[in-house]
């Protein structure tokens, strides 16, 4: 899979992007990631990308042709399965989606800043546009780190178990179980008698009531759908 994504900000792609499963993902070469900063593409002396926006409303705007030429560059290129806007306007971003983009071959994911981007480009270049929950950020780049966070670890391989992606929570639209690990009592608290019982059968079972009695216990409206 290819991912590119296109912000003001790259810094704060970079912690992200560069530690734990998806450097690992990128260090396997089952994801390429490229973070192309926009302002490279900016006309003058200070590279400018952003202005104010007509109709009076405080606040700077991406411009339409930086964007432009950075998008068509790209898809010139190659061809995206999906040009996605980062905004808090977008469709929920959930676990089934994640599943959906962690199959396809090639994205661009467009991180807004300041107010956001001059709408002519979500309205001719942008194919799907995600928000990753009901509150505003200060721009797409913590989505967009969500976004690619939550799909990598979905590529086959880079997880070491691939068992370990499908028991996430919500995987099966319910909460995990809760886990456990060494010593079996510590401080009095005791690790479930089942856990350590060695019985693989009794296990799964005690591990899908916990995970239906938590779920409607915390999250009932994963139960309606
Ligand atoms: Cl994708 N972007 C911004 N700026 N804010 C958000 C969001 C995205 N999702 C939730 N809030």
């Amino acid at each position: 899979m290819r991912i590119d994504i296109i912000t003001v900000l790259p810094e704060l792609l970079a912690s992200p992007l560069n530690h734990s499963i998806v450097q690992r993902a990128k260090n396997k070469n089952l994801v390429e990631i490229f973070v192309h900063d926009l302002r490279l593409l900016g006309k003058g002396n200070y590279k400018q990308v952003d202005d104010y926006g007509f109709g009076g409303d405080a606040g700077m705007i991406l411009m339409v042709e930086p964007l432009y030429r950075l998008i068509t560059s790209l898809t010139s290129e190659r061809l995206y399965d999906k040009v996605i806007y980062l905004t808090p306007d977008g469709t929920l971003f959930d676990q089934p989606a994640a599943n959906h983009l962690s199959c396809l071959q090639n994205i661009i994911l467009l991180c807004g800043h300041y107010k956001g981007i001059d709408h002519r480009v979500r309205e001719h270049l942008v194919t799907h546009e995600i928000s990753i929950g009901n509150y505003v950020l200060s721009g797409g780049e913590l989505a967009a780190s969500v976004v690619v966070d939550a799909i990598v670890r979905l590529i086959p391989g880079v997880l070491s178990d691939e068992t370990s992606a499908l028991s996430d929570s919500f995987q099966d639209g319910l909460l995990a179980p809760p886990i456990y690990s060494r010593p079996a009592e510590f401080n009095g608290w005791k690790v479930p008698e089942v856990l350590l019982s060695g019985n693989p059968k009794l296990i799964k079972e005690w591990q899908e009531e916990q995970s239906m009695e938590r779920t409607k216990r915390l999250r009932p409206e994963l139960l309606k759908g």
